[in-house]
């Protein structure tokens, strides 16, 4: 009975996801999903990710949080349009709630969509919300022995970022073990060390998305597998 309710609220999930792919597509904009822990960097990213794709792209972002507007307010001088989900108790997203923010947003002139999750190293992964691609990071402080653990989000990853490399002098991290844990989960999967600090491995990101907007709209790998 459990294990039927819990199917049927990633089914109606899904359709959401669904529409939210098609109005996503009619207006020409790539959707990434960034998914992590708290704290690993992800508003810190967009706040450099955004001004470097001018003015070739514009950007917009959804960003969840379990409460405040701190990420939205970080982020509104750099994107065309910032919105805030507050999630209350919940640890993750739900297309439901991004279809709602896109539904208000003048998607027609965004090039890409970044939808910034709730920092958690779980529950993100299951949601599908309608993305393009789903984008992890995993930041060098966090530990060397995560990719094992928490295998979930690294299965539908479509690229992993190792942020922060700027600290790995100073901590005993072993990437050649996170990088062999990454290849057993998902050999497919480009890697890049990456430091906002920096500035390490930020042109390699740049000319992924670049790369991913050229290709066009595609689906993210996870549900091609499926
Ligand atoms: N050393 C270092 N610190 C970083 C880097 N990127 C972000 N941080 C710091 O990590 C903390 C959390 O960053 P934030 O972007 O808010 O993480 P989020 O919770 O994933 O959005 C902040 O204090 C940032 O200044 C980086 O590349 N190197
Ligand atoms: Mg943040």
């Amino acid at each position: 009975m459990k294990v039927n309710v819990i199917k049927s609220v990633l089914k109606a999930n899904d359709l959401v996801a669904e529409k939210n792919r098609d109005r996503l597509r009619a207006a020409d904009t790539l959707a990434i999903n960034l998914i992590s822990a708290p704290g690993s960097g992800k508003t810190t990213l967009l706040e450099k990710t955004i001004p470097a794709l001018r003015p070739e792209f514009h950007s917009m972002v959804v960003v969840g949080d379990l409460e405040t507007t701190r990420d939205a307010d970080r982020l509104s001088g750099h994107a065309l349009e910032v919105t805030q989900i507050n999630t209350g108790m919940s640890c993750h997203l739900y297309a439901n709630q991004v279809a709602s923010a896109i539904e208000q947003l003048p998607l027609e002139k965004a090039d890409f969509l970044f939808i910034e999750n709730v920092g958690n190293m779980v529950c993100p992964g299951e949601f599908d919300l309608g993305e393009n691609l789903k984008v992890i990071l995993y930041s060098i402080p966090e530990g060397d022995d995560k990719v094992a653990k928490y295998p979930t989000i690294f299965r539908v990853a479509d690229l992993i970022l190792l942020t922060k490399a700027d600290l790995l002098p100073h901590l005993n991290f072993d990437m050649d073990r996170v990088r062999e844990d990454i290849n057993r989960l998902n050999a497919q999967v480009p890697v890049l060390e990456i430091s906002t600090r920096d500035g390490q491995g930020l042109a390699a990101w740049l000319e992924w998305l670049r790369e991913k907007r050229a290709e066009g709209i595609g689906l993210s790998a996870r549900f091609i597998a499926e």
